[in-house]
């Protein structure tokens, strides 16, 4: 092992401290968006200085601040497989406008059961998901369009569509992919407008054109030789898979013209209502399924060595870079050679309606020896692109029109995604790139059997990448996105609007503060202000009652949320903001005093903001009393 003075030599010369080193109480240039893997979150870090800021509760219960254990939130995570308390997040993506990202919003998938997540950069709380149908295994995934026009989802996993009871080994007949584009610009709003029926591939990874290529998106697929048993021989048997070019522009048009099937299918869409602090959930019943065998130009295959996981489109909308795991070369694509190649019908042959382009046709250049694994490949306006390689352990560098390799630099270890600052956009800022490691040895101070994932983050200002920082993060990072800080900080709110909040059961101020019993129901109207809350004694309560405290945070300043909990409560506590009102059910199971408190430390008084229960036996007459002080209603 080198001590802590030759690792800086080694791998960071020069003064690199000062490039990462972000003075206390001076904010960070960029925020970064990683997903938060099998923790089902999002996790936001300042760069350059690699300061954790939020966890964002997304498809996982969050017992902070009760996000999946309360009756506002838990519509959010229903499915047609009923509540979900979990998924596997893998790709953020930020809205665009134009090609630029306009930080309104960010979107997520949900890979085990297909959902896509917008959380609101105003809050960076989410407030929608939508189920895909017909899907499994939602990889491909959310990656929009220009104007975030829409967002896509596609099948890692081919499955009967509709689903139906049959022989697993009769999959090449059977088993069917599907690419869904979901409506995304209107919050609240989000829909499957249709679904083009794929071959049984699977389809892994995905991005839009931009520019002269608005209106296509690119999806990779592996198993083009549909195996349904021991993928890792049998559907590496191929030299070129796929990346199917989706004209959704066209798909539009077919939609149209009636060229679509309505499909039964059940879905379900949930809506975060801002003012309303509650979520909504709405059941869908049906889904228009393209043919491409009934719209023609609907899509078309671009042969692509060999097993590809990532398909990036440069700043300039004309490259589309495949990154072909288990290939020697990375193939780059011409868009305008495309176009030439359809036109021409360069075709080699037809799978399910859609036609196969010949290689050559649609061809820019092989970049020739790049690296080992290449999988995924992000630019910096500059002419440049850069791959990550997870078998060699590096990122390359290189000019992709050229088609020459002109730096690397190793990564420690195994490098999954990466991203350039708005490497995905029009317009990139470049100057950092950040790798994400999967097998980080001895990286960190060992914390037990688990490894943790690393980011390392590079400066690409010069000709030569520059590693200058490492940190830890949340869950198992498989993508991020960074954007601006000024795209976004001033548009953060500070508070909810008590004035604005239409939460059926909050209340505004104290004097209406009450508890109410409806037969075993007991509802609690109670509010919450430094550092007491209103009623912070009751009593009538009986065992076999279920108890609703709801309550509502009458703060209007900035960082003063309160929190509450009771004795014996099987949720999670309640973190309510300013202005909000959240619930708390709670089952009380026997006689007794049953204290709650603040959680959050909300003032010097913080310690004194708390209460009691008295909670009687079934069928006892206690009346039903509550006060606060010696104001006794
Ligand atoms: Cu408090």
């Amino acid at each position: 092992m080198p001590t802590q003075k030759e690792a800086v030599k080694s791998v960071a010369p020069g003064d690199v401290a000062s490039k990462v080193y972000v003075p206390p109480g001076k904010h960070d240039e960029f925020y970064v968006f990683f997903s938060g893997g099998f923790s089902g979150q999002v996790s936001v870090y300042g760069i350059p200085s690699g300061r954790i800021i939020k966890v964002i509760k997304v498809f996982s219960v969050d017992p902070e601040t009760g996000y999946g254990f309360t009756p506002e939130t838990k519509p959010m995570l229903m499915t047609s497989h009923g509540f979900i308390p979990w998924d596997d997040a893998h790709h953020p993506w930020l809205s665009q406008t134009n090609g630029e990202q306009d930080g309104r919003w960010l979107f997520i998938n949900a890979n085990n059961v297909p959902r896509i997540a917008r959380i609101d950069l105003s809050t960076f709380e989410t407030t929608e998901i939508i189920e895909i149908p017909n899907s499994a295994g939602n990889h491909p995934s959310p990656y929009g369009t220009e104007n975030t026009e829409y967002v896509v989802a596609g099948t890692r996993f081919s499955v009967p569509i509709p689903q139906k009871d049959v022989p697993i080994d009769s999959y090449k007949e059977n088993f069917k992919g599907t690419i869904s584009f979901i409506k995304a610009n209107e919050p609240g709003k989000m829909d499957v407008a249709f679904q083009i029926l794929m071959p049984g591939f699977n389809y892994d990874l995905a991005r839009c054109g931009r520019g002269p290529s608005h209106g296509w998106c690119f999806f990779t697929s592996y198993n083009t030789e549909q195996a349904h048993t021991l993928l890792e021989i049998n559907a590496s048997k191929n030299d070129k898979d796929y990346i199917a070019a989706i004209n959704w522009k066209r798909a539009e048009e077919c939609v149209a013209q009636g060229k679509y099937q309505e499909m039964p299918a059940t879905y379900y869409h949930n809506y975060y209502d801002e003012e309303k602090h509650m979520a909504v959930s709405e059941v869908k019943k049906s889904v228009k399924v393209i043919n491409p065998k009934d719209c023609q130009g609907v899509a078309y295959f671009l042969p692509t060595p060999k097993s590809p996981h990532g398909v990036d489109v440069s700043d300039d909308g004309e490259y589309i870079v495949g990154g072909g795991k288990l290939a020697t070369v990375i193939p780059i694509h011409s868009f305008s050679k495309m176009l030439k190649a359809i036109e021409q019908k360069a075709f080699e042959k037809e799978i399910d309606g859609i036609p196969v382009l010949k290689y050559d046709a649609v061809l820019h250049c092989e970049l020739e020896k790049p690296c080992l694994g290449p999988l995924h490949t992000e630019f910096d306006g500059k002419g440049f692109a850069y791959t990550s390689c997870f078998v060699s352990s590096e990122i390359i560098k290189y000019d992709y029109k050229g088609c020459k390799v002109v730096d690397r630099a190793p990564t420690y270890y195994s490098i999954g995604h990466l991203l350039v600052m708005g490497g995905d956009t029009k317009k990139p800022y470049g100057k950092y790139a950040i790798a994400m490691n999967k097998i980080t040895k001895d990286r960190s101070l060992p914390v037990g059997p688990e490894l943790l994932q690393s980011a390392q983050l590079y400066d690409i200002s010069g000709e030569k990448m520059q590693l200058i920082h490492e940190f830890f993060t949340v869950g198992e990072p498989h993508y991020a996105q960074g954007i601006l800080a000024d795209k976004i900080k001033d548009k953060v709110k500070k508070i909810y609007e008590l004035e604005k909040n239409k939460h059926p059961y909050a209340v505004k101020s104290e004097k209406d503060a009450r508890v109410e019993r409806k037969g075993n129901e007991v509802h609690v109207y109670m509010t919450m202000i430094r550092s007491h809350f209103t009623p912070d004694n009751i009593e009538g309560i009986k065992v076999g009652d279920t108890v609703y405290f709801h309550v509502t945070n009458l703060e209007q300043d900035w960082d003063i949320p309160h929190g509450f909990v009771i004795k014996g409560s099987e949720d999670a506590e309640i973190l309510v903001m300013p202005g909000q009102t959240k619930t708390l059910v709670w089952k009380p199971k026997a006689p007794g005093i049953y204290p709650f408190y603040c959680t959050d430390f909300c003032s010097a008084l913080h310690q004194e903001m708390q209460g009691y229960v008295r909670v009687s036996p079934a069928g006892s007459n206690a009346p039903l009393k509550y006060y606060t002080g010696t104001a006794q209603k």
